[in-house]
């Protein structure tokens, strides 16, 4: 088949048509269309129950679509997760701060220039003291989408990373990652949000943990001397836009629906190192920022520049206008804007109460000589342990009990009348969750445009209930339906570390393509490479060039074949190899693993992908396609030969 005669034809038709018209393939046509049809499952149709909702959709009929995308975080491990909602089919990994055997993320050329084209100098020095060039964990707890206008707008998803101060963005047309960045100064990114309205704008980053501002290894017992950083990154450029330094250790964050304020929790106003320390006070604090007032000082010329950072001193003493400090019972930690666009509840934690603040009154918060807590208009009790708060767009919110093992539904109204006196009770109902739940979420809740339907809880432990995998639990994950007054649990399902937080999108707002551009900047670098060495690598390329001790190899790939069934190379040689995926009909990726060398890398549709190695010891080796593209998949080989030097 020639390369443009399969344009235009689904995966499905092009297997069909292969096995059809294509002599090569021989008498393999029956197990053909088995490979091409999913293996004709059994398509037992789901029944309808009584339920507030249909619930059919949580063991959906084969071929059926979810109505909204999860983007899972996976904690310590690392990627992004996407899975189908509420079916809860897991679709996809997106590795970001993780190495992925499957796609090559980490050893490609073009991730390894995601991963540290903007890394710190300082970074870079200390990875190379350690033989590396890259970090090989990452802790990723926060994906927000970008929002434009109050709600998600499918352009990205900023993520953080906690073990090693970093925040990336994955671009949702191709679901993968495009940008990481160092944040400097700051240690620990914790908490992570986009900017609502106008769009986002900025992405803000809080840095959980303090260091000494000059962290030379000089200081180490004088907590006066520790700081602790704010950050705000464009999103549009991924790069630092200004920090501000603040008293305490900065845990969740959020912002307003205005464009006004970001706001973010405070475990560690002591500045403690030790547990006693850090739990001495008996309250800690929300720290309001005032974004216009820090974008005028910093215009002003009111910063220090800190690491090529302009940094504003947004700190406890200060007597300007950046920041406010808000004290609320020790320990607090979720902070989370509801969709009517004026309440934001932060979780006590230690306390079994939400402290809920009205953005309508920050402004006032900022007069000389206003009351720190003016903007407080509710503090109800919920239950014990007392985490994350999701809500419904109908004036609910649902808080995770952690201590409890339960999900309380609390009416807001309700909370602000009683703190105000009247002899109301906020709390609608509790329900059991198995067990211990750190986040939840709810279908479009952290939006204007919060739908109500159904709620996801977040549980950091399994215990007993599923069958023995050995002394590592799964965790666990729950749908609650939340249609009607009392939550019901509808789904219950193990995940591997760590089902941290999730956003849940609906559907139409994330328009993924099906094919690469070919003029993608993802791999921008081997285009330039390919005019360098006069190869046209949007044509079947089979070209060695030798530059030095330096080789690089351009092939291409159509299923089920490479351009190139063997290349020739010498011992010691630094070799890359280009391959460009000229398929161009959705879900054709192909693959090349290098026996033995540790090398393998996806090639998408219309992808070029790049990986360099050194070929260190003669011999034959094979290479082949690991991604099960044709009933000749196994025939997409070649070798490599490695002349003695
Ligand atoms: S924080 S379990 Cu890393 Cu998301 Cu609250
Ligand atoms: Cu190409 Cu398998």
């Amino acid at each position: 088949m020639s390369k443009s005669e399969n344009k235009g034809l689904s995966r499905r038709g092009f297997m069909g048509a292969t096995a059809t018209g294509a002599a090569f393939i021989g008498g393999t046509g029956g197990r053909l269309g088995l490979l091409a049809g999913g293996a004709a499952v059994a398509t037992a149709a789901g029944t309808g129950s009584a339920m507030a909702q249909a619930t059919d959709h949580l063991s959906p009929v084969p071929g059926e679509l979810d109505e909204y995308y999860g983007f899972w975080s996976s904690g310590q491990t690392g990627e992004l997760r996407i899975l189908g909602f509420p079916s809860m089919r897991e679709l996809m990994r997106v590795p970001v701060f993780n190495r992925c055997s499957a796609t090559g993320w980490g050893q490609t050329n073009e991730s390894l220039k995601v991963l540290t084209e903007n890394m710190l100098p300082e970074t870079k020095e200390y990875l190379a003291a350690q033989g590396k060039k890259v970090h090989d964990n990452g802790d990723l707890h926060h994906p927000h989408m970008s929002f434009t206008d109050g709600t998600y707008d499918g352009r990205f998803i900023f993520v953080n990373d906690k073990a090693n101060t970093r925040v990336a963005r994955i671009r949702c047309d191709v679901m993968k990652t495009d940008k990481i960045i160092d944040i400097p100064n700051a240690k620990a990114i914790h908490g992570l949000r986009p900017q609502k309205f106008p769009r986002t704008g900025y992405v803000f980053a809080n840095g959980e943990d303090e260091t000494p501002m000059v962290n030379d290894g000089s200081v180490l017992d004088e907590p006066e001397k520790y700081v602790n950083f704010f950050t705000a990154i464009d999103g549009d450029t991924m790069e630092i836009s200004w920090q501000v330094m603040v008293s305490g250790n900065l845990d969740n964050t959020d912002c307003d629906y205005q464009g006004k304020y970001a706001f973010s929790t405070s475990y560690n106003s002591e500045m403690g190192m030790t547990l006693p320390e850090m739990m001495e006070a008996e309250r800690d604090h929300v720290v309001v920022f005032n974004i216009a007032e820090i974008e005028a000082g910093i215009a002003a010329g009111d910063y220090i520049e800190l690491n090529g950072v302009k940094v504003i001193d947004g700190s406890k003493g200060q007597n300007k206008k950046y920041t406010r400090y808000i004290p609320v019972p020790n320990s607090p930690h979720g902070i989370n804007t509801a969709p009517d666009m004026k309440h934001v509840v932060v979780a006590g934690k230690l306390s079994p109460t939400c402290t809920v603040l009205d953005v309508t009154k920050l402004d006032a918060l900022f007069d000389a000589d206003a009351d720190p807590r003016s903007a407080v208009v509710a503090e109800p009790e919920l239950g014990l342990g007392p985490l994350h708060t999701a809500f419904d767009g109908k004036g609910f919110a649902y808080t995770t009990l952690f201590l409890d093992s339960q999900i309380v539904k609390w009416d807001i109204a309700k909370a602000v009348e009683a703190y105000a006196g009247a002899e109301v009770d906020p709390i609608v109902s509790k329900v059991d969750v198995h067990y211990q739940p750190g986040h939840n979420h709810t279908t479009m809740g952290e939006t204007k445009e919060a739908d109500g339907k159904w709620l996801i809880s977040l549980n950091k432990f399994s215990k007993d209930r599923f069958i023995n995998v050995g002394p590592l639990k799964p965790e666990n994950e729950q749908i609650i339906d939340i249609s009607t007054d009392n939550m019901k649990v509808v789904h219950d399902g193990p995940t591997f570390a760590e089902p941290h937080d999730v956003i849940l999108v609906r559907r139409d707002i994330v328009n993924p393509v099906d094919v690469w551009d070919r003029n993608d900047p993802m791999f921008a670098d081997a285009r330039a490479q390919a005019e360098i060495d006069g190869v046209d690598i949007d044509d079947w390329q089979d070209t060695v060039i030798r530059d030095g001790n330096k080789v690089r190899v351009w092939m291409s790939s159509q299923a089920p074949e490479f351009s190139l069934s063997s290349f020739t190379v010498k011992e010691g040689d630094e070799v890359t190899v280009y391959v460009t995926n000229l398929d161009d009909i959705d879900d054709l990726t192909h693959g090349f693993t290098l026996g033995n060398h540790g090398v393998a890398m996806e090639v998408a549709p219309q992808a070029t992908a790049s990986v360099t190695f050194t070929a260190a010891k003669p011999g034959v080796y094979w290479y082949y396609c690991q991604w099960f593209c044709h009933a000749l998949h196994m025939e997409m080989r070649g070798r490599m030969f490695v002349e003695p030097a």
